[in-house]
């Protein structure tokens, strides 16, 4: 197969001058701020990457897509590419108004001529698009959680591309790609796509499915949006230009892709292809599990470990791009090399370190060999990822208003500052509400938002290596669900329900609040007269009805420890 390079992918952008007058007249127009993923999305619109979509996808088309990966006029497009918007937003314009999409810091980037609006079934897309409604599946997850409840349908003229600051050099977009495949005489390109570091194994199975197919070699990184808990893109890509030295310089390039995954598995891949012949690539290596999600909730994997290349299969014809199936390597001791595993015959001894006992290894500090990975990449990877008691996390103490939160969090505190070796900062209920929530009070909405902010402020400072204690009520469990997801991109979230019963805060009544609650004085009291849901899973439970604090205090630094996050390297 190959590809005709030299036609021009389609784009949705408007000339220089006519970007500078529609940028000026669509300053009145009602504006979207884009969420991180449709920026994404729109990014590869507008530059020809999601040909031939010409905007986000109609009703008709979207009903096409999650029915039968088909757009209404029949051509093949496998997921869903939509603008998820507010109810507010939604009825506040009308059908055939123009609307400015922006980026988060107001730059207007595109046009979008709305002719559609409607209230999807998020339960019918994640059943067809991602094979079941689960929310252990993070594309159901975010769209049960995270995407707005109607979606905008309609062409977009395109202003400008999203601003990038980081690896300019290495981003390129479908056209520019071809122009260099073309310059180089490039007629057969073999593209990898990875959201993960790239360690020897892989560097031998692109560099065999590169001469197998004949073929030059594209390293294509996704540097958008990946699986949550991966390694930040910046990292990866430091990484990947100490890879890319190990290959001949004049038949391997690398270009990063900003794409938003959504890892679909088998949906997922045809996507990627689809995407990679719009960028003048002509082949694609598939793997095992492609773009897989990990488990669902009942601890089963969401696809079968080849469904991706047998969908792929199913339409290779039509989307013109071969797939080459993924060899799985492993490295043959006795002969110090890789070799595809269904080649080697039996007694042989082969070696092989999985994602992760590699990641135990980082956050324990341990050896990688250098037979797995190389030294640049164990280095960059190092920096980033130090052992875990080194790495910033959060405990996160719940329970009702007496139960002994405050306490026991301070008494934490003191014996994590007299450990010493991280910054350490209480972010106690009341401390929380006297300096950054004192307009709130006790509403759902108000709790809330106070719970997003101390949430906020705990992920920053456990992004940055230190340690937060907070001690808010936080009654609910969405709401403490949604800090957790927060803070664990960055470290470890320990949540501890502080489990002191409403009957026993109430006898004790530290604070005389339970009294003027049942008098009726303060309104919305948490276990009075207002909810509190009761922690399923917290990493711990502490009694304290039958335990002193101190001894609380112990149990929770035990938690750590075996956690690894405190004590010995
Ligand atoms: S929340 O729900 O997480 O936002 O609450 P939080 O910020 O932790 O604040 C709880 C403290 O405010 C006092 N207080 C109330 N608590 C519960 N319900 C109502 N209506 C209320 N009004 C005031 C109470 O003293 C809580 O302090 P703690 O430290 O929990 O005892």
């Amino acid at each position: 197969m190959s590809i005709n390079q030299h036609a021009p992918i389609p784009e949705l952008y408007v000339s220089y001058d006519s970007a500078q007058k529609l940028k000026v007249e669509a300053g009145d127009l009602p504006s979207w701020d884009l969420t991180p993923r449709q920026l994404c999305d729109l990014e590869l619109l507008m530059n020809g990457g999601f040909s031939p979509l010409k905007g986000f996808l109609t009703e008709d088309d979207y009903n096409g897509v999650v029915e039968n990966m088909r757009l209404a006029d029949g051509s093949l497009w496998p997921i869903p590419i939509t603008l998820d918007v507010s109810q507010e937003f939604a009825d506040s314009i009308e059908i055939d108004q123009d609307i400015a999409l922006r980026d988060p810091e107001g730059v207007i980037l595109a046009i979008m001529s709305i002719s559609d609006r409607w209230t999807p079934d998020k339960s019918r897309e994640a059943e067809t698009v991602f094979g079941a409604d689960d929310i252990a599946h993070p594309a159901v997850n975010y769209l049960h959680h995270h995407a707005g409840p109607v979606y905008l349908g309609g062409p977009v003229t395109g202003i400008q591309a999203p601003m990038h600051y980081d690896f300019r050099a290495r981003r390129d977009t479908p056209n520019e790609l071809r122009a260099y495949f073309r310059k180089l005489g490039w007629r057969k390109v073999v593209a990898f796509q990875t959201r993960n570091p790239l360690h020897r194994a892989h560097q031998e199975l692109t560099f065999r499915a590169a001469k197998e197919s004949q073929a030059n070699l594209l390293i294509h990184p996704i540097v958008g949006m990946t699986k949550p808990g991966d390694i930040d893109h910046f990292t990866r890509v430091r990484c990947y230009e100490a890879v890319l030295d190990q290959y001949p310089a004049a038949t391997t390039t690398m270009s990063l892709l900003n794409l938003a995954m959504r890892m679909a598995g088998p949906r997922e891949a045809v996507w990627h292809g689809l995407i990679r012949k719009n960028h003048g690539v002509t082949h694609f290596i598939v793997g095992r599990d492609h773009a897989g999600p990990g488990k669902n909730s009942k601890g089963e994997d969401f696809y079968g470990p080849y469904d991706a290349q047998e969908l792929f299969k199913q339409y290779e014809e039509e989307m013109g791009i071969e797939m080459v199936p993924f060899k799985h390597m492993v490295y043959v001791q006795d002969r110090a090399q890789y070799e595809p595993a269904d080649e080697i015959e039996e007694g042989v001894t082969v070696l092989n370190i999985s994602g992760t006992e590699l990641r135990r290894r980082l956050a324990e500090g341990l050896e990688i060999p250098e037979w797995f990975s190389f030294p640049d990449v164990v280095k960059e990877l190092r920096r980033t990822r130090p052992p875990r008691s080194r790495q910033g996390f959060t405990v996160f103490f719940t329970g009702f208003s007496g139960s002994g939160k405050s306490t026991i969090a301070n008494a934490l505190m003191i014996k994590l500052m007299e450990m010493g070796g991280r910054p350490t900062t209480l972010l106690d209920g009341d401390i929380v509400r006297k300096n950054l929530s004192s307009e709130l009070g006790f509403s759902k909405e108000h709790r809330d938002l106070n719970i997003r902010r101390i949430g906020y402020v705990a992920s920053e400072i456990t992004k940055n290596g230190g340690i937060a204690i907070c001690a808010p009520i936080a009654p609910y469990a969405t709401t403490r669900r949604a800090v957790r997801e927060e803070i664990e991109q960055y470290g470890a979230f320990v949540e501890v329900h502080v489990a002191t019963s409403i009957e026993e805060c109430e006898r004790r009544d530290r604070k005389g609040l339970y009294k003027l609650a049942r008098e009726g004085k303060i309104k919305e009291f948490t276990g009075i007269s207002d909810p509190y849901d009761v922690p399923e899973n917290p990493e711990l439970s502490l009694d304290t009805e039958t335990v002193d604090v101190d001894y609380c205090a112990q149990q929770v630094l035990l938690k750590l420890e075996s956690m690894g996050l405190i004590g010995a390297e």
